[in-house]
């Protein structure tokens, strides 16, 4: 990735934000709500959870759905004429614009569950009459129901697509689960959209820089602007800046960058044939009898082609239908003058074009009609790496179509985290590194892992330094992009094992420990393993006898399998689970317990379980100023017990702010003595500050629920253990 990629998530150009930015219900608050139908934990899922998508997907008919799908790419109807007598390259943009999205800090976006279908993303400004798209695409997904998924289809139907046209691809992978409601993700603060007038994100003259973890340059994009940053089309240096800040956050470098854009932009137009503002709004402010349509017209003009998406109109290549060498020759060969679309948008127009180098009319092959460069495209010639990897490209197809093929590959996959949750017969059989591959590992038999653990409890390891270990490994896991959590043994990599809330010292410390004692058994389970015994020690001493059942048979990845740059932003700025916080940030502490827990694919009861268990065991990371011992709201740390929401709930406890620290952290002092009881930080206050989460802590502090809660937290434990087993399921 480049040099400006990174920076610390929450960390923006100063002030407090809320967590999730600007919502839904900010936008349009007059669509309809239904949250009031989704309380006492009602879902929204009509499969429900008995649904088995991978069931239903393997026993699909494969080749008669891609028959399906490449017979629709030139059944073009009226309604929505296809381009070209070819639908091949909208929906190419409609699946790189599902997949684009994705963005590496947080995981989040992505092609994985069909997102595209609802707001805000339906609605964004760049994705612009993709409705029609999505729209064309239901009989085929109405013929084949459960066993395809929307988020399946959109990634598939742009496979296709390329092939269709005689582009290369590099396989596919299904298992993109849908969901039915709008994923609530952080996309910025602005409150317009970037045709409205919002700001480009990077501005080095004001010392503006692309927030973390936004991937996108302004609010309604999926990433750069194609006319030039905020629309300026001489600033080529800042487009190519844009470009490269941008592709970076999706996790593409300089030559995966050129070779998507050149080979999306082998296919296909831009549309911008009549002034924006004769269309109307988009589909989720639109008229009812619209039925879900936006940025409509008459249907004379799109009859006639008078179609404004973005703004741009023409097509880059003579030959928009055809997968062929024509982008980087037209590119290369042409001088290219600035001109304005017929709809006002700055594009760029090769100077004097022989007749064979126009394009056809998208409505009418017999007219010809000048060919285009966005400001965006202009760069693959013009800044000077971009324009080293345009002409190797240019002279060497294959190397071209190998790159554009495993760059696709890679947008559209790159947030279904490891290759287990691939399904179907195309799946590449060569492991990839962003895949995070780790080799397949052998289960150890019953009395090896209880030999292992006897020992591990033997050896002098305190508790709360296994638990911190497990933890440490299983919870690096994202639920938003499932990469990674405990299989592999990544964090005995000193990348991982090295970040600050690991507490890298003592970490391999145990580490150490654990393979000296592990015998035949992977690093991966001995880890998880050796946390297990430590929660069962605890419960024991806390008067449970649970077992705590976490699976086996994790491999340990190898270290030229680790993409260590890669991993970077899955360490965390703050992880309330360890009361850990990097730097005081932009969103509140307690919010990023809460980010955290999403990506962790906790439940509220299961975060606060977790919390409360995790603070009891000692689990904290080093506090700089209390060691070990903040939030730690008990007098037998390591025990497994209730005790950090008994004293949290205590009324004989006052709490104030410690004034050195600001408002992260807190003193407890008895009510009568003034004596100081217990250190505490926001992520511990929260849960008796709180009204919801107090009532939490009271089901948990209260009499007769011991049990329940040492059982609540072993579930939720083993649950995070196993979060990233996807090959077991
Ligand atoms: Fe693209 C289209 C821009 C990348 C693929 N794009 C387009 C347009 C624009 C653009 C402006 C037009 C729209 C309308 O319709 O109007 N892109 C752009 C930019 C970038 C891009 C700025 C960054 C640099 N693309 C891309 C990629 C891909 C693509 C990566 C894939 C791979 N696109 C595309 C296509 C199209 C487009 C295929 C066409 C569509 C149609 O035809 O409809």
């Amino acid at each position: 990735t480049g040099e400006m990629s990174g920076g610390c998530p929450f960390h923006g150009d100063g002030g407090t934000r809320a967590l999730f930015g600007r919502t839904n219900k900010d936008w349009w608050p007059d669509a309809l709500d239904l949250s009031i139908l989704t309380q006492e934990g009602k879902s929204v899922d009509p499969l429900g959870e008995d649904f088995d998508y991978c069931e239903a997907f393997n026993a699909i008919d494969y080749d008669a759905l891609k028959a399906d799908l490449t017979a629709l790419m030139t059944d073009s109807q009226e309604w929505w004429p296809a381009d070209y007598g070819h639908y091949g390259p909208f929906f190419i943009r409609m699946a790189w614009h599902a997949a684009g999205t994705y963005r590496t800090s947080d995981g989040r976006g992505g092609a994985g569950s069909g997102q595209q279908r609802f707001a805000p993303l339906n609605s964004w400004p760049d994705n612009g009459n993709l409705d029609k798209a999505r729209r064309l695409l239901w009989p085929i997904k109405q013929k084949y129901g459960n066993h395809i998924s929307w988020a399946d289809l959109f990634v598939l139907t742009g496979n296709v697509a390329i092939e269709s046209m005689g582009g290369p691809t590099f396989g596919f992978g299904g298992g993109r689960k849908d969901v039915y409601e709008p994923e609530t993700v952080y996309w910025g603060t602005e409150d317009l959209w970037v045709d409205q007038g919002a700001e480009t994100r990077i501005i080095p003259d004001e010392g503006k820089a692309l927030e973390t973890p936004l991937a996108a340059i302004q609010m309604g994009l999926i990433y750069v602007n194609p006319e030039g940053p905020g629309g300026n089309p001489h600033d080529d240096e800042g487009m190519a800046r844009d470009m490269r800040e941008t592709f970076a956050r999706m996790a593409m470098n300089d030559e995966e960058t050129v070779a998507l854009t050149a080979g999306g932009h082998t296919f296909g137009k831009a549309h911008g044939a009549v002034p924006a503002d004769q269309l109307s709004g988009s589909p989720e402010s639109e008229a009812l009898e619209l039925m879900g349509f936006g940025w409509a017209t008459d249907a004379d003009q799109i009859g006639e082609g008078h179609i404004t998406t973005s703004g741009i109109e023409g097509a880059w290549t003579n030959t928009p239908d055809k997968w062929t060498e024509n982008y980087f020759r037209l590119l290369l060969d042409y001088d290219y003058e600035l001109v304005q679309s017929p709809a006002g948008a700055n594009q760029w127009q090769p100077i004097n074009p022989k007749e064979e180098d126009m394009a056809p009319d998208a409505r009418d092959p017999s007219k010809k009609v000048p060919t285009m460069m966005t400001t965006a495209d202009m760069q693959l010639k013009r800044d000077p790496e971009y324009r080293k990897i345009s002409e190797r490209f240019r002279n060497d197809h294959e190397a071209f179509k190998d790159a554009f093929a495993r760059a696709w590959f890679k947008l559209t996959h790159r947030d279904m985290g490891p290759k287990a949750r691939y399904l179907g017969p195309e799946v590449p059989s060569e492991d990839l590194i962003w895949q995070d591959p780790v080799p397949a590992g052998t289960k150890p038999s019953d009395s090896a892992v209880a030999d292992f653990k006897a020992k591990v409890m033997g050896s002098g390891l305190s508790v709360s330094e296994l638990v911190k270990a497990a933890w440490a490994s299983a919870s690096t896991y994202r639920n938003s992009d499932h990469r990674g959590g405990a299989n592999g043994a990544h964090i005995r990599f000193d990348e991982i094992r090295n970040w600050a809330v690991n507490d890298p010292e003592e970490l391999g410390k145990v580490l150490a420990k654990l393979d000296e004692l592990r015998g035949d058994i992977s690093m991966a389970d001995a880890i998880v393993l050796a946390g297990a015994a430590a929660v069962e020690k605890a419960a024991k001493d806390g008067g449970f006898d649970l077992s705590v059942t976490v699976s086996t048979g994790r491999g340990d990845a190898r270290r030229e399998d680790f993409d260590a740059e890669s991993w970077e932003p899955l360490e965390p700025f703050a992880d309330g689970f360890r009361n850990y916080l990097k730097t005081k940030a932009t969103v509140k502490t307690e919010d990023m317990l809460i980010d955290r827990a999403n990506l962790l694919g906790l439940s509220v009861p299961e975060m606060t379980v977790l919390l409360g268990g995790l603070r009891a065991l000692g689990a904290v990371s080093k506090h700089a100023d209390h060691g070990n011992s903040i939030g730690v709201l008990t007098d037998r740390p390591g025990v497994l017990s209730n005790d950090f929401f008994v004293n949290l709930l205590d009324m004989g406890t006052k709490w104030r702010t410690v004034d050195k620290s600001g408002d992260e952290e807190f003193v407890g002092t008895d009510r009568k003595s003034g004596e100081e009881k217990w250190r505490a930080t926001r992520t511990d206050l929260v849960f008796g500050s709180n009204s919801q989460l107090r009532a939490l802590s009271e089901v948990y502090a209260a009499n007769g629920n011991e049990a329940k809660f040492a059982s609540d937290f072993v579930k939720a434990w083993t649950k995070v253990m196993d979060a990233d087993r996807f090959d077991l399921k």
